[in-house]
This record gives structure tokens, sequence and C-alpha cells, in this order.
């Protein structure tokens, strides 16, 4: 075919513009199913393909110029303890991070960090201290949004927030079941992050109302997805975690499976991140209900299994979650957060007709010896 010569600069910028087209529609189609191929579970394959636009984004990790501090070594540091995965996500335990250099590259970031915190039923008693001591020691010098979820709005206490950080109480249902409540954070913490949390913060923490922190906790707990140990199972074998054991479960994990025993009181990470891990329990446990079947330990059980196959980028030392009834162990040099004493029977709305909600934290060993 010929084209007469005022033809030929159109049929070349047409055949250009086709090319410029196909390219533009071909790399968006296939990075983004190479992004969905990255991810390892079979449930977050199908929540990665919700078009939420979030905030969390992976920043240089820059220095200031002139920061004076100390050198760090290759030979000498902590031996008595394990401060890396064997995934090589760090473990962060007091000795193995210069808080002053990681303070410094993460503030000029100007992030936001969420917090949710559940307070439902008598547990709005425990906000004062929470609060007042997260001012002290949580993330101080950022950003901070907490989210308070309560079904008391009227008993939230009024704490004085220091410069940049913020307060929302969000009214939610109470509920009879103390199980349900726990089980119910995950679906809450979705839909909140849905709505509001993914335009309004970077990172996210999801932490227990019952405890206190009791020292620094800062930028150091920073990453993609956060973890904590929970502090009663770290010295123990897998076949002796409390994981859900029955295969009917979602929430299963065999006895010669598992990395850590994590703990429910505390989830971080990106608000992207954390948001598909809470889809993702959420999921499993209606599933569960839906063959009549409660994990062990509620979302605490599904959140085990989901961290077991979606593995942490970091991961936060028992210093980060302790328990005020357990004396302080030789490698715990700091404790940063803990859980406080509290009666079971008094606080929960059902106990005194489950046997099982009596059953206090530190007997959850019982339990593993029980069904093993
Ligand atoms: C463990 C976990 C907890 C959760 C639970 C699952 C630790 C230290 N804690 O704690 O995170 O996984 O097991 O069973 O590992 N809440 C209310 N009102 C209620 C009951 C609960 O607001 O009536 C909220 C509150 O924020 C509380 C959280 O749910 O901190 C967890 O409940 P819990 O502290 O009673 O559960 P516990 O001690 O068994």
């Amino acid at each position: 075919m010929r084209f007469s010569s005022n033809v030929k600069p159109y049929v070349l910028l047409l055949i250009v513009g086709t090319f410029l087209l196909l390219g533009y529609v071909y790399f968006n189609f296939f990075s983004e199913r190479l992004n969905r191929d990255i991810l390892i579970d079979e449930d977050q394959k199908s929540t990665s393909l919700s078009r939420l636009v979030f905030r969390s984004r992976v920043r240089n990790m820059v220095s200031p110029e002139k920061l004076l501090y100390k050198q760090p070594s290759v030979l000498v540091g902590r031996t008595d303890v394990v401060s890396v995965t064997p995934w090589l996500a760090p473990i962060i335990w007091e000795g193995t991070f210069d808080p002053v250099l990681v303070d410094n590259i993460y503030k000029p970031m100007n992030l936001t960090i969420a917090t949710t915190v559940f307070a439902i039923g008598k547990y709005v008693r425990f906000l004062q201290d929470f609060l007042e001591t997260a001012e002290k020691h949580f993330m101080v010098g950022f950003n901070m949004r907490y989210y308070v979820f309560t079904d008391r709005p009227h008993d939230v206490p009024s704490v004085n927030l220091t410069r940049g950080r913020h307060l929302s109480v969000i009214q939610v249902p109470g509920s009879k079941r103390w199980q349900e409540i726990s089980a119910r954070r995950m679906e809450i913490i979705q839909t909140t992050i849905e709505r509001q949390i993914r335009r309004e913060a970077d990172y996210i923490f999801c932490l227990d109302v019952d405890s206190k922190f009791h020292a620094h906790w800062g930028s150091e707990s920073l990453g993609r997805l956060v973890a904590v140990i929970h502090p009663g199972y770290y010295e123990q074998t897998r076949d002796r975690f409390p994981y859900e054991r029955r295969p009917a479960s979602t929430a299963y994990i065999p006895m010669d499976e598992g990395d850590y025993y994590y703990g429910g009181a505390m989830i971080g990470g990106f608000v992207e991140d954390v948001y598909t891990l809470a889809k993702v329990c959420q999921t499993r446990f209606e599933e569960d209900a839906g063959n009549s079947i409660e994990a062990a330990w509620q979302e605490e059980s599904h959140l085990n299994r989901y961290l077991l196959y979606n593995k942490p980028s970091k991961v936060l030392s028992p210093e980060y979650l302790w328990q005020d009834f357990k004396a302080k162990t030789k490698e715990v040099k700091v404790i940063r957060f803990s859980g406080v004493i509290k009666n079971y029977a008094e606080v929960r709305s059902n106990v005194e007709n489950e046997e099982v909600a009596i059953r206090p934290a530190k007997e959850k060993l019982n339990l593993v010896v029980a069904v093993k």
C-alpha cells in the first residue's frame, strides 16, 4: 500500500499512539497481577483486589548529617537473645537498636500513627491509665491519632494530649459475650480503616486497653507488618503453643508447625497491611462461625495462623507485651508495655456462665497441656 506524502505522518502518529495505549494497558494490568502474585495466602489474594487508597508508603531511611551516635559493631552485641527471625525480620530487644538514631530517621518523615483501642463495658475503666501512660512513653514526638471504640462514650476520661495528638471516640455496640467483643475487633478495625484511618495515618497499632506503658516505645517498632511475641510462651516448644488445634477451624495449626506464639494484644504496621490482616481474620472467623466453631483464643488464634503464613516484617520481643502478674526474666531488660492484673469475673460480661471465660491468661498454658 502506498501513502501520499502528507498522509504518512498521521499514520505514523496513529501507530505510535496505538503502541503507547497498548503499553499503558499492559503495564496497568500486569503490574497489578504481579503484585497479587507476591502474596502467599489464598485469602489474602482476594483481599488485595480491593482498590482502596492508603497513605502508607515505603520511605528511604535518611539519617541527618552530623548526627552523633555510638558506632555500631558487627562483633559486639547481645548474645543472650536471638534478634533476627529465620526469615530475616528483626526481633526488637533493648540493646539491639539506637533509639536516638532511629527516631532521627523517622521523625523528619512527619508520620501519623493511628492507635486503636477497645473499651467496651467495664473495660472503659482502663482507658485513663492506658492513655496517660501512652502520652508519656508511646511514640512520643509523633503525630498520634487515638481511636477509642466504646459503648460508653460518656465515660471516656478526658486526658491531656500533647501537641499533634488527637483522640476520636467511636461508639460501637456492647456485647453480652466477651469472646464476641474480642473477635469483633477485627471487623471494626477493618471498617474504620476503610472509612477514615487509611486517609489519616501512615502506620497503625491495635492495642489491648487493659494495659499500661512503662518505658519508651518508639519508632524502632515501625514496620510493614509488626507482631509481638507473647510473654507466656517464648520459652516453650511449638507443640505447647495454644494455637487452634482442631482441623475443622480455619485457624488450625498442626503440632509440627509454628514460629512463635504471637500476642493478640498488639498488631501493627502499615495501615494497608493491617487492613488485609484484619479482613482475612474476620472472613475466617465468620467461616468458622458458619460451621459452629470458635477458635480457642478467638482473634488471637486467627492472628497466629495468619502470621504463620504471612510472616511479619518486624517482631517485637516480650518487652513490648508483658503481664503484671509475671516476674521479670533476665533477658527482659526493660518492660515497655504490660497488661494489668484484672479480675476477669468482675470485668467481663458473661463469665459467671462460662468456665472458660474465667480462665486467666496465665493459665493458657494449662489449656495447651490439656489439649496435648
Ligand atoms: C488475650 C489477649 C487479647 C485477646 C484475647 C482473646 C494478650 C495479652 N491478650 O487477652 O489480645 O487476643 O486473649 O481471647 O495476649 N475488651 C473490652 N471489653 C470486654 C472484653 C474485652 O473492651 O468486655 C477488649 C479490651 O480492649 C481488651 C481486649 O478486648 O483489652 C482483649 O480482651 P481481654 O483483655 O479480656 O482478653 P485476655 O486478657 O484473655
